[in-house]
């Protein structure tokens, strides 16, 4: 059993990779959010950044954020990507974990503003960490490793019917994710007209 995706683990070149690893990690203003749990703040166990068109606001967690512009290299990533999925992206949320002690506790990318079946386009740069997925009615998991320059395509039922986390791991050296998505503003028509209105699965 496994959630709906196809994964191509050589997206990018090796050359590829490293250099917009070394951009994304320069040239981005990372922040580091706090969330509050059971009435106790505690920092996310990663740096995030957004980038998007104007306009475009995330949240998750109680977390609200306002996106940067579109760099040149993110720019022309995302013209690349909507060409291959053909699939429009308004905007990225960027994930630094700096070593294995970072992580991304289990969660699904189901917010109502990424609409019914949210397309997730999420790219690997640095290290290669696992993502777990676990089936929210079965329990079932899957381990799929995330390599670097490798692309994730999440879709269907992935975010609806299973939850997927970033585990801790003895790893030293960082990783970046770049997760494409498409965001609708509140303003914006929906298609999604289920009276379900879902919110995020957990706090992460
Ligand atoms: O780091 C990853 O590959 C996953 C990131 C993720 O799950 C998210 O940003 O929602």
């Amino acid at each position: 059993m496994r959630p709906d995706h196809s994964f191509d683990p050589h997206f990018l070149t090796p050359p590829e990779e490293s250099s917009l690893f070394a951009n994304v990690n320069s040239t981005t203003s990372w922040r580091h959010d706090t969330i509050t749990l059971y009435g106790r703040e505690h920092l996310v166990p990663r740096l995030t950044a957004l980038f998007g068109d104007p306009g475009v606001r995330y949240t998750y967690s109680r977390i609200t954020m306002e996106p940067s512009p579109w760099t040149k290299e993110l720019s022309d990533l995302r013209q690349r990507l909507e060409g291959v999925t053909e699939r429009p992206f308004n905007a990225v949320l960027a994930n630094l974990y700096r070593d294995g002690r970072d992580a991304n506790g289990w969660h699904a990318d189901d917010e109502p503003e990424l609409g019914d079946e949210p397309f997730i386009a999420s790219l690997s740069l640095g290290a290669p960490r696992d993502m777990r997925f676990r089936h929210r009615a079965t329990g079932s998991t899957w381990t799929l490793t995330l390599t670097p320059g490798s692309l994730l395509l999440m879709y269907g039922d992935s975010q609806r019917d299973w939850q997927h986390c970033i585990p801790r791991r003895a790893v030293a050296a960082p990783r970046i994710n770049l997760t494409f998505r498409q965001i609708m503003n509140p303003t914006m028509p929906r298609s999604d007209t289920s009276p379900r209105r879902r919110g995020h699965s957990a706090q992460r």
